[in-house]
């Protein structure tokens, strides 16, 4: 067998063949299947790809999807794609696809039949939770969970099982966003959308690269400033990107500097009168939270926050002191430019959105740098209008339908949070669960879940649809701790990876269509796919994976539904946890006639602002109500600048930022296997300021080791290619499942989300 090196390395060399067999326009194969005599069948599904959630057409012949074109009908890309949704259905057919089961004898992988490692996943189960207890079993799922997927995980595990040890991936992407919006406004995800774009005059991206990671947002941005060149787009920034290069204006400030500048913002807004007074005196209250809160680096780490009320001008001199002379300091922002930025913001006549992603949400102050963010748009009025909008985008095409909206993290349910008696009773209710089966108390997050199975307080975990051996901060500790003695992992998968590397058991997951699935994407858009093409060998769904388990673990009368209709009968299900005008979810047959419908939507009738009178039905009176919050008031929170966990120093003098390209997705599992995009970028590699390499020596493609206090790694360094970093940092992009930068990278977290910061820890940096 090939081993994925090799396979990686021969692909690159036959991939100007492959790149050949593409057919021109929007077709594309694999391999040159000649057209069939009844052509091709076009259906509907969301890309597989990014939470923008572009609507696709698939084209499939002789029961292999050849070809993909953007769906004119989707509102998000309007037949638009960018090269990953294009190219999306090459993922489906590569070389080493998982197609059966296998099972560690011996320290060796052997093939079984897909039954007997399903029945050997449920009597470990069992196993563990008879002589360890229910919290010794876990579930890490993902934001490319499907919503069926992670409802049955949720219900097995918090409803069936009895653990709160249900977590996903979206804890390292988008929890600062959810516990920003909680914090700001009581209920989670954005009150615009994208037809925001359609109507603004600004657009500032607080360290959201999105010409690479939201490519047909960005283009929507970009077309509006062609059709109106007063539009402004300003690109804030740590590193020099392909957003800075299309943007008006391109500011870089210093790593976490972000919540003093935002801060100065806020400074100037008031200190020059352009604040909505009649805004703030009815739809905002005043608040502030305990202070030098921590980094949680530490195992079993804890911190509570606690609000306590304030006023206006107990906020006003707070903000004293972050005055643009003095951030400019703390920042390296220009004051000028700080003036320049509240000058936008301040301007009553013009209509401002905020984007943000990443850089905003991996930070250890990620809570806090959201509220400083709304802070400037509640200072202004500037929400819930068309136009004026603080949005927080998603990263993955589920982040939102599953992870936030189904509650597949430790602390929430379908409908709300594990501590509230109201939430679990209505879980118990509609789960056909004794109330008391559901558990109170939050048990791990993310980080603190691999920590728990490295200390041996968890046993089991269940991996579906993520590759945390490769995505993990600190990597080195949680993958010693998985491969431990009396640590049973199983691992769902397409294909094979450092993840199932280190599984006891692999279950070749059906991919995308070639299973029904629904999503949800970033601006609450809910879109339905059906099956279109046969999952390859005994390949089954995560859902009816974890269907099989239940079953077998006693707990089939939770999960009675048939293998034709499941996907149905638990959208139906799920459904009942969101009745009412704040979050009424489509129906299933008006998400199989749409590309996508919109939340709430009662009475059929999609809410495209949320919080105001003229759009959601949900808001009483005649224009804004923040009804999220017990007082129907937006929280401004007085947040300060605290620096970073790590910052560099005399030993390690650089930043180590880390990210995405556009042409890869994640650890690369799926885009390295598109011959085009793998030969596009075929190597992980290090991207340094031109002058540091100019003083140290280093020429485009030498060979750079880079050192952290956990650990150290060689890689080409690239010198003005993709992406410019600063002077005094380095940037490594995370694709690359052979030079694995999260062996480098630090587990701080912000104490509030839980969410680590990938985006700032020191290192060395040495010609090799
Ligand atoms: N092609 C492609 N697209 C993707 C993905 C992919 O893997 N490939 N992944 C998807 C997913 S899951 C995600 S989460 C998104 C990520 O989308 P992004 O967040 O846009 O991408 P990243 O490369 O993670 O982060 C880059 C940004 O972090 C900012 N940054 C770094 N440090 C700081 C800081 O201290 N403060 C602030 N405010 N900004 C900072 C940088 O300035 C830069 O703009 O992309 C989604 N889209
Ligand atoms: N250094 C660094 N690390 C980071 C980040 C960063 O910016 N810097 N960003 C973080 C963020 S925002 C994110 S979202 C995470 C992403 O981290 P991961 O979720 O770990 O990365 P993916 O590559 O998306 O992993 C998805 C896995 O699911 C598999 N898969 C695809 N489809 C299916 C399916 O239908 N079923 C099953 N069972 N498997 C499937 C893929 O082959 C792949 O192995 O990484 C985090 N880690
Ligand atoms: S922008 Fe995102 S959702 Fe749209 S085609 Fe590209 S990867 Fe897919
Ligand atoms: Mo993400």
């Amino acid at each position: 067998m090939l081993s994925r090196r090799e396979l990686f390395k021969g692909m690159a060399m036959a991939a100007a063949a492959a790149a050949q067999q593409v057919f021109p326009g929007v077709l594309f194969a694999t391999t040159a299947v000649p057209p069939s005599a009844n052509g091709l069948s076009w259906k509907k599904a969301p890309c597989r790809f990014c939470g923008t959630g572009c609507g696709l057409l698939i084209g499939v012949d002789n029961g292999r999807a050849v070809a993909v074109k953007g769906d004119p009908a989707s509102s998000v890309n309007r037949g638009l794609c960018c090269v990953k949704g294009y190219h999306s259905v090459m993922a489906l057919y590569g070389k080493d696809r998982l197609t059966h089961a296998l099972v560690r004898r011996n320290g060796q992988m052997v093939k079984v039949p897909m039954q007997e490692a399903l029945d050997l996943v449920a009597s470990k189960l069992k196993e563990t939770i008879q002589q360890s207890g229910k919290d010794s079993v876990s579930i890490y799922g993902s934001g490319q969970w499907t919503i069926p997927d992670g409802y049955a995980a949720s219900k097995l595990f918090k409803g069936g099982i009895g653990t709160n040890n249900v977590e996903a991936n979206a804890r390292l992407c988008m929890s600062s966003a959810v516990t920003g919006f909680m914090t700001s406004f009581g209920l989670d995800e954005p009150m615009g959308c994208y037809d925001d774009i359609d109507h603004a005059d600004v657009f500032v991206l607080w360290g959201n690269n999105m010409a690479e990671m939201h490519p047909v947002l960005f283009s929507r941005m970009l077309e509006r400033r062609v059709t109106n060149p007063n539009i402004k787009i300003i690109d804030l920034a740590t590193r020099w990107t392909r957003t800075s290069m299309a943007a008006d204006r391109s500011i870089l400030f210093r790593p976490q500097s972000d919540l003093a500048v935002a801060n100065a913002i806020c400074h100037e807004l008031i200190r020059n009168g352009w604040t909505n007074s009649a805004f703030i005196q009815n739809h905002v209250s005043f608040h502030e939270g305990k202070i030098n809160i921590g980094y949680g680096t530490q195992d079993k780490f804890a911190f509570t926050d606690e609000a306590k009320s304030t006023s206006l001008a107990e906020f006003k001199k707070r903000l004293e002191e972050y005055t643009p002379e003095k951030v400019e300091q703390i920042s390296g922002v220009p004051a000028k430019d700080i003036r320049y930025l509240a000058s936008l913001y301040g301007d009553p006549a013009k209509k401002c959105v905020s984007f943000w992603c990443m850089g905003m949400n991996q930070h250890s102050r990620g809570t806090w740098i959201q509220n400083n963010v709304y802070n400037i748009h509640l200072l202004t009025g500037k929400i819930s209008t068309p136009g004026n909008s603080p949005f927080s985008l998603t990263g993955q095409p589920s982040a939102c339908g599953t992870v936030r909206e189904v509650g597949t993290l430790t602390n929430r349910l379908p409908h709300g949070e594990t501590t509230n008696e109201k939430d679990r009773q209505m879980a118990a209710e509609i789960w056909g669960v004794p109330v008391a089966n559901i558990p109170v108390k939050p048990t791990y997050h993310t980080v603190e879940m691999f920590r728990a199975l490295d200390r041996g307080d968890i046993k089991f975990m269940w991996i579906q649809v993520t590759n945390p051996m490769v995505t993990m901060p600190k990597l080195k500790r949680y993958r010693d701790g998985m491969k431990k003695d009396g640590r049973f992992v199983v691992v769902s998968d397409v294909y094979p990876t450092p993840t199932t590397d280190i599984a006891d058991v692999i279950l070749p997951s059906a991919f995308w269509i070639e299973r029904e699935g629904i999503f949800g994407n970033s601006e609450r858009r809910t879109q339905q796919w059906d099956q279109l093409v046969d999952p390859p060998g005994e390949a089954m769904s995560d859902t009816w994976q974890l269907i099989e388990v239940a079953r077998r673990m006693g707990h089939g009368k939770l999960f009675p539904w048939s293998r034709e209709t499941h996907v149905k009968e638990i959208w139906n299900e799920y459904r009942r946890f969101h009745h009412g005008p704040a979050h009424e979810m489509a129906t299933y047959e008006a998400l199989r006639s749409n590309p996508g419908v919109q939340w709430p939507c009662p009475n059929g009738k999609e809410t495209k602002w949320r919080y105001h009178a003229k759009w959601d039905p949900a808001a009483k009176g005649k224009s804004w109500d923040f009804y999220g919050k017990p007082d129907r008031k937006a929280w401004i929170w007085f947040r300060p600048y605290e620096p970073a966990a790590e910052s560099p120093d005399k030993e390690y003098p650089f930043w180590l930022n880390t990210g995405r390209v556009v042409e890869h997705w994640h650890t690369g599992s799926l885009t390295r296997r598109i011959p085009i995009l793998h030969q596009a970028v075929p190597n992980g590699y290090v991207e340094v300021n031109p002058n540091d390499a100019k003083r140290m020596g280093i020429r485009n493609g030498d060979r750079v080791k880079l050192t952290s206090r956990r650990g150290a790694l060689t890689l080409p360094a690239m010198i003005d290619g993709r992406g410019r970093p600063p002077e005094g940092m380095v940037f490594v992009p995370f694709f690359d499942e052979s030079l694995l930068i999260n062996e480098l990278t630090l587990d701080a977290f912000c104490p509030i989300s839980k969410q680590p910061d990938y985006k700032k820890c020191a290192v060395k940096v040495e010609r090799a």
